[in-house]
């Protein structure tokens, strides 16, 4: 969401690869009681344990509640995107809950496959209205961010919203290759903003007393995984073949939806920045400190404990992504996004490479920051795009290729 025009973040922190000093990153391989993860079952394990320290340092706990869900289907449309696509609309209710309210999904399905699609699943942004041009997608009513403008006016979306961000979701170009895309609105799970717990899942669920509480990218992580309880029950999904994908906090809430629920088939975190893929011990473009500062509400309370100690922290972002290995892991920088920490983000995708081979599968396998536009990897794949902090058809002619290659 680009709130930096020259794509570098605010002064005062640093930009200079010089700069960054040196750091020790916790060893994956490596349990709390000194052990050695040397064999599948000790990664089990570790990884378990790995959880728990993310969940209790970082993101907050989600918590293990079984809710009870009402899909209800309230539009199908067999001929969208000038019969490309059948579009379908599904809404999650929470039937304990009735005062919330409910995850919004967009489903487009490709029209020519006889066969269940797999689907790349993502929030977005803005409202389902601004993922597309389709002028029979109603315009959401929930709170939006931003001041007054064209598009948002006291917090509500106008209809100068209408396929704001198509242009980040080329669903056209998605289903021609044969895959599905579901997509919800970010805030129908927790408005982003400090207060916005009170309406959104974390207002019934989790405990505000405790510094391991769930923050709001637990809560956008654990929205995904209710909308793949959906896609389950879809016959034309491949429910298989879920990808988690996010851009930027959506990217953070990616990965640990990924990290945590195994159904999950790949995980995509483009430009996911701090608190996503990029090291937190890497002393370059946003700080822990300043992340927990600007959004408060993001994470656990007790993150904001090593603020000014990060080398403290049980973990480190590589730890996180090593939690989706076997699985297919794509990670993502701008070259104009310098916030996000591009070599901070390549390395923390390098990191997981023990536990790749640990399956007989090669993660990164190069130890070379690449230049900017060269895709690098195997089942870890990486690059650096030129230009600003955004998703661009270069980023999903990506990762278009790399599902076709690994979760197909
Ligand atoms: C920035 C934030 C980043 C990233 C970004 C976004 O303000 O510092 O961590 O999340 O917003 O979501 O676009």
């Amino acid at each position: 969401s680009g709130q930096f025009a020259n794509g570098q973040g605010p002064e005062g922190y640093n930009y200079d690869e010089a700069k960054v000093g040196i750091y020790t990153l916790p060893d994956l391989l490596v349990n709390t009681k000194g052990k050695a993860v040397k064999t599948k079952v000790d990664w089990r394990n570790r990884r378990a344990e790995l959880l728990k320290l993310f969940a209790e340092n970082v993101y907050g706990e989600t918590p293990a509640n079984s809710v009870k869900l009402r899909f209800q289907t309230t539009s199908v449309d067999k001929s969208a995107l000038n019969g490309l696509a059948i579009r379908k609309q599904v809404s999650i209710f929470f039937v304990d809950y009735p005062q919330l309210p409910p995850i919004d999904i967009l489903i487009y399905l490709p029209k020519a496959s006889s066969k269940p699609a797999p689907v790349f699943l993502g929030l977005n942004f803005c409202g389902n209205h601004c993922v597309t041009t389709e002028a029979d997608i109603p315009l959401s009513a929930r709170w939006m961010m931003g001041g007054n403008n064209d598009a948002v006016n006291k917090n509500k979306a106008t209809e100068k919203a209408r396929g704001m961000q198509a242009r980040r979701w080329p669903i056209e170009m998605i289903v021609k290759r044969g895959y599905a895309l579901a997509t919800a609105y970010y805030g129908d799970i927790e408005p982003d903003f400090p207060q916005g717990w009170q309406s959104g899942i974390r207002s019934v669920l989790g405990d505000t007393t405790k510094a391991t509480n769930w923050g709001a990218v637990g809560a956008w992580a654990w929205g995904m995984s209710r909308i793949l309880d959906y896609l389950q029950t879809d016959p034309a999904i491949d429910a298989k073949r879920v990808i988690s994908i996010g851009h930027s906090r959506i990217g953070k809430a990616a990965i640990w939806a990924g990290a945590q629920d195994e159904r999950f088939a790949a995980v995509i975190a483009n430009e996911s920045g701090e608190g996503g893929a990029a090291l937190a011990r890497r002393w370059y473009g946003e700080t822990v400190e300043r992340i927990n500062t600007s959004f408060p509400h993001w994470f656990a309370d007790r993150y904001k404990t090593f603020n000014k100690r990060v080398a403290d922290l049980p973990v480190d972002q590589h730890e996180l992504m090593a939690l989706i290995a076997p699985r297919p892991l794509y990670v993502a920088s701008a070259d104009g996004d310098q916030w996000s920490d591009p070599k901070g983000e390549f390395l923390g995708a390098l990191h997981t490479e023990p536990i790749y081979r640990l399956y007989g599968k090669t993660g990164l396998g190069t130890t070379t920051f690449p230049a900017v536009d060269q895709p690098i990897g195997k089942t870890v794949r990486y690059h650096n795009r030129t230009g600003i902090h955004d998703v661009t058809d270069y980023d999903w002619e990506q990762y278009l290729r790399f599902a076709d290659e690994l979760v197909r």
